[in-house]
């Protein structure tokens, strides 16, 4: 057999096999977090239910169809619960407790 041809053949299947180890790497070490659409919805003007000017989860409810159809595998949501509002509701009050403004216990545990 010609030498040339069987360095050749050598040579493609070290290669192939490089490449496809390196695929099995990939595949191994993808994360989904690093993979997957987030959304993040600004609550205060994404999807406002009941016409007081403000988002809330009801509004955000009737979204998720939509989000879902535009790829969306994750929602991130800006703070929710009571505040003051004086830092855009980063300075929560009670974190027990649903802001009035985006709904009630009830409407978060539905959305
Ligand atoms: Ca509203």
């Amino acid at each position: 057999m010609n030498p040339k041809i069987v360095i050749a053949t050598f040579i493609y299947f070290l290669l192939f096999n490089i490449n496809y180890v390196k695929a099995q790497h990939v595949a191994v070490t993808k994360k989904w977090w690093k993979e997957t659409v987030f959304y993040q919805i600004y609550m205060p003007s994404y999807a406002d239910s009941n016409g007081d000017g403000f988002g809330d989860f009801r509004g955000m409810t009737q979204k998720l169809d939509y989000l879902q159809g535009i790829g969306v595998k994750g929602i991130w949501l800006t703070p929710f619960f009571t505040s003051p509002k004086v830092d855009n509701g980063y300075d929560i009050a009670n974190y027990y407790e649903i802001d009035p403004t985006y709904g009630t216990k009830a409407d978060f545990d539905f959305f």
